[in-house]
């Protein structure tokens, strides 16, 4: 069987060639279905090209404005060889950014990333770039509440199986929508979540939503609560369980530390505000009676919190999390089978899984001699302030002086918060080399820039940690003419710096994948030779084994065995994170209102990910152009606040901010909560000047709109989540012309 394996999923390759779904899978990614129409993508990057203007040497204002001229390979590869040793002689390679953050291929040994660091990793080093947009905040917050072994993406979630056995009620923040579960960074063989679902509904389970937006309801009541304020709805329930005498006092006694300090707090003892469910109907517009009836039903039903990543993706992103440890523990559900707490079940397609996942390698990329890092939501503050500080989990960390960014498998003008100050901050390096599919807004941005094959025209190896399908991923069809892969472009920058023969270690890219797949089987000794995965296509651990591996979360801790904490405990009061003293993250949950520091306009926006692509990929494809309305990226509101803007299904708007503005067609949802605009991420950034001579985006990027403050001075976190904004109708309707003429 030939498969082709992607983010969205495992499919087999049919004649055309065509994809179709992969027979094992129960729910095939409608999106990963039209990967091969990237083939014919317009946008291609063919050839390598040079920024005029950064060849005659403008030092960068011109980047993201200016035109290109093609070079051949060995030119441009000559050429990026040259700017990297001039950089590393004048200013050492810490002046080197190659964090390079991004969803690139899934393939093992095509990761961009990978083939990115191993080269400058030969070549002296690089500062590098730790956590994730994704998952940043809980990644930081997790390790001292509840223990870096609780902190990795899933392992807080008790599987499906052990929940569908034992829980009858899941209260989900942010909710779990089934859209976001399509996609496992490295790809799975089969997409279960919707399955999981329908059988913990045929068990008489329910789920309760709380979200501003009743898509994310995918069964049972949906409440709609003001975005950013969830954590004040959990203190306010666990202030019911303890006014009412609901508290498990025995789990707080045995199995966490500081419940009374917290208690204090939770009554008002010690600033005077009681987080009673009064207190919180009104941050929350959730009535009181409402946060008081799910406390109870909290401590009385087997039930499970499930909050969706999205909730830390914001300005103190660490306590609505933290305040969910607290919740869960007074409510005594926790390392119960089943029961519990859940970050992200549905987020990804992994979380909850009962798999034993593979244990298999990465590409090797040697090692870094640079020790400079940065949280990776942080790169504006990066390249805008060359030799400033920034403080992050307790510690200080210099920033060195950026000359050359170099990005391969990203893109931070989709992914990066308030696009119009990176815009700004990224003129400040001499170089920025991007190496790219496609004509994103990143490669606009770029002075070099050298082309990719696609995923589906080379062949590689996929599969993720997390999960038991392990892919072979042949080419379904060659690259354009010319155009190389990752690795090899690599391969021939390092020829320049004499280095070539470090960097393939004597394989070529067919006996990497079969060194790659012999560490596969190294560690699962049980796995077909190399010809027959080939011949087979794909190969799954425990493929006949019908019981399920069963999570239980924190059974551990109950039993005895300490968490890796500094108490050994939940901690519900953290001693470590008081002694940072951080304004923005205090010593146990607590409510800070991220309005606080919005400018005062009458909405919050929301950015989830796009049902219909991969963040900005899939772009041109079928499902994402039909989702636009005139090639505008839709933003969907409450028909109540359309009106007075005398704004309708289709019209062209502006959503804007002191950050700037990007335009959408609106089209009213009922199911959005009053006060909330929800637009997806992905659209592609696409600015031009208009007839006020602002500068607006056309694509309906909501990260131009979006903060780029740090979750806090703990996480340092992406905080892409709803910032306030404006909206109203668009002021120059030329621009809808500007628009269609540059699709
Ligand atoms: N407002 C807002 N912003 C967000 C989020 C949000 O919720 N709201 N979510 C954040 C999150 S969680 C994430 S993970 C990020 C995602 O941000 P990114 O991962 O940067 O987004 P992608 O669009 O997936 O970009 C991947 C790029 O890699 C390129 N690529 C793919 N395969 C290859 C390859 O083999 N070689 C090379 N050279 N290039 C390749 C693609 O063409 C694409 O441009 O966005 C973050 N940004
Ligand atoms: N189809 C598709 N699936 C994807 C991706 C993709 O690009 N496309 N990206 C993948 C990636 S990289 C990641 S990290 C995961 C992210 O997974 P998540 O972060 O869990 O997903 P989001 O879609 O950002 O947010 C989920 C929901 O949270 C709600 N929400 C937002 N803010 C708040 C709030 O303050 N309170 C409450 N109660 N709800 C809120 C929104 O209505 C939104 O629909 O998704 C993955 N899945
Ligand atoms: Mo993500």
């Amino acid at each position: 069987m030939q498969i082709f394996a992607s983010h969205f999923g495992f499919f087999e390759v049919g004649p055309g060639p065509t994809l179709k779904p992969f027979r094992h899978d129960p729910a095939p990614s409608p999106v990963g279905l039209t990967h091969l129409d990237l083939a014919r993508d317009p946008a291609r990057v063919r050839v390598p090209m040079a920024r005029k203007g950064w060849l005659a040497g403008d030092g960068g204002a011109a980047r993201g404005d200016d035109t290109y001229v093609e070079l051949s390979l060995e030119e441009a590869t000559a050429l990026a060889a040259r700017e990297l040793d001039r950089v590393r002689t004048a200013h050492g390679n810490r002046a080197i950014f190659g964090g390079s953050y991004g969803w690139g291929s899934a393939g093992r040994f095509h990761h961009p990333q990978s083939q990115l660091k191993r080269f400058l990793n030969l070549a002296g080093g690089f500062t590098f770039a730790v956590n994730t947009y994704s998952y940043g905040t809980a990644k930081v917050i997790l390790p001292h509440v509840v223990g870096a072994e609780h902190a990795e993406v899933g392992a807080l979630a008790p599987s499906w199986d052990q929940i569908v056995e034992h829980c009858r009620l899941i209260v989900a923040f942010g909710g779990m929508r089934l859209a976001n579960a399509q996609v496992e960074a490295g790809s799975t063989g089969a997409h279960r979540v919707g399955d999981w679902l329908e059988r913990f509904r045929a068990a008489g389970g329910e789920i309760v939503t709380l979200s501003p937006d009743a898509r994310d309801a995918v069964q049972g009541r949906h409440i709609p609560i003001r975005p950013g304020s969830d954590t004040a709805a959990m203190l306010a329930m666990c202030h019911t369980l303890l006014e009412e005498g609901l508290a498990d006092a025995a789990f707080l006694g045995s199995f966490t530390t500081g419940a009374e300090e917290f208690a204090r707090h939770l009554l008002g003892q010690d600033d005077g505000t009681p987080k009673s469910a009064d207190w919180a109907a009104a941050l929350c517009g959730v009535p009181a009676e409402d946060l008081r009836a799910l406390a109870r039903r909290l401590a009385a039903e087997p039930s499970l919190l499930n909050l969706a990543w999205s909730l830390q993706r914001a300005r103190f992103g660490e306590q609505p999390y933290w305040a969910s440890v607290a919740l869960a523990a007074m409510a005594g559900v926790m390392g119960r089978p089943g029961l519990g707490l859940a970050l992200g079940l549905s987020a990804v397609s992994s979380v909850g899984q009962p798999v034993r996942g593979l244990r298999g390698p990465s590409f090797p990329m040697g090692t870094n001699p640079v020790s400079d890092y940065i949280p990776v939501a942080r790169i504006t503050d990066l390249l805008e302030r060359p030799g400033g500080t920034l403080p992050y989990d307790g510690k200080m960390l210099d920033l060195p002086d950026i000359r050359l960014v170099w990005w391969a498998g990203g893109n931070p003008y989709h992914h990066h918060q308030d696009l119009f100050r990176l815009e700004r901050a990224w003129t400040r390096p001499d170089t920025v080399i991007v190496h790219e599919n496609v004509w994103t807004a990143t490669a606009r941005h770029a002075d070099l820039v050298f082309p990719s094959a696609m995923p589906f025209e080379r062949s590689d190896i996929a599969g993720s940690s997390r999960d038991r399908w392990l892919a072979y991923s042949p080419a379904v069809m060659p690259p354009p003419p010319g155009v190389p892969t990752d690795h090899e472009v690599f391969a021939r920058i390092a020829a320049h710096l004499g280095l070539e023969n470090a960097f393939r270690d004597g394989r070529d890219e067919a006996a990497w994948l079969e060194h790659l797949y012999d560490r596969y089987r190294m560690a699962h000794p049980e796995l077909p030779d190399w010809d027959r995965f080939r011949q087979d296509g794909y190969a799954c651990l425990d493929a006949d084994q019908a019981a399920p591996r069963p999570m239980v979360p924190f059974a551990q801790l109950r039993a005895g065995h300490p968490l890796s904490t500094p108490s050994g405990r939940i901690e519900l009061v953290s001693d470590r994170i008081a002694g940072f003293a951080l304004s923005d993250c205090p010593s146990h949950p607590t409510w800070l209102d991220p309005d606080g520091e919005e400018e005062p306009l009458p909405f919050h926006l929301l950015s989830p990910q796009p049902e219909t692509r991969l963040h900005s990929q899939l772009d041109p494809g079928p499902l994402a152009r039909d989702a636009r309305a005139q090639g505008f990226e839709v933003l969907r509101a409450h028909p109540d606040d359309l009106s007075p803007l005398e704004l309708d299904t289709g019209d062209i708007a502006e959503v804007f901010n002191a950050r700037g503005v990007t335009l959408v067609s609106v089209a009213p949802d009922p199911g959005v909560r009053r006060g909330t605009l929800v637009l997806p991420t992905g659209g592609w950034f696409d600015p031009v000047t208009d007839a006020l001579g602002r500068r607006v985006d056309l694509g309906g990027n909501p990260n131009v709109l979006t903060s780029d403050a740090g979750s806090s001075a703990l996480s340092q976190g992406a905080s892409a989540n709803h910032p306030r904004v404006g909206l109203r109708p668009l002021a120059d309707p030329t621009l809808i012309e500007i628009r269609k003429a540059r699709l």
